[in-house]
């Protein structure tokens, strides 16, 4: 479980409220992998102040990551990354109109330069991009990459334990 006295090492942004549905998957994940993060709604077209702000302040506030989700013409996570060096995983949500397809390569396509990771469309890209956050911090907080180690081996056992598909 997430202590919550510690200082949030990840933070979890996403362009709109509406995406929560998606982003949550990414915060189960830290929570269960006992990764503390904060959790906030920061839009790049609807408040650039607060982009810039929250960009330009997470590394002294000792953010180590920044899983940042959007949908449409997503530019959030490439704003992130414009304004600080704190590695941003781009989760493209998916959009009503057209399926996500605009997030992803809105994320995706980043000149050289700005780097963002981009993950998977929707649910599963949130929480590969949580799983992704706690490997870039299992090296100095051993917790955390236990953590991972013993989810993945829980991962590895449940398939082989039920390989017989039509059981
Ligand atoms: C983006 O626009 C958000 O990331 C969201 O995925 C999309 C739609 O936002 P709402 O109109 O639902 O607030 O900025």
């Amino acid at each position: 479980m997430t202590n919550a006295s510690q200082a949030p090492l990840v933070g979890i942004v996403m362009g709109s409220r509406s995406d929560w549905e998606t982003m949550q998957h990414a915060a189960a994940r830290l929570e269960a992998l006992g990764v503390p993060h904060e959790i906030q709604v920061v839009s790049a077209h609807r408040t650039p102040d607060l982009l810039f702000d929250y960009a330009a302040n997470a590394k002294a506030r000792g953010l180590r990551a920044i899983i940042a989700g959007a949908g449409g013409a997503a530019h959030l996570p490439g704003m992130l990354a414009a304004k600080t060096a704190v590695p941003v995983l781009g989760v493209p949500v998916q959009s009503k109109a057209l399926n996500g397809m605009d997030s992803l390569l809105s994320i995706v396509q980043m000149p050289a330069g700005i780097p963002v990771a981009t993950f998977a469309i929707g649910n599963a890209g949130a929480a590969n991009a949580a799983l992704f956050a706690a490997a870039l911090l299992a090296h100095d907080q051993p917790g955390i990459g236990q953590a991972l180690e013993d989810f993945r081996k829980r991962q590895t056992d449940d398939v082989l334990a039920n390989g017989d598909p039509r059981q």
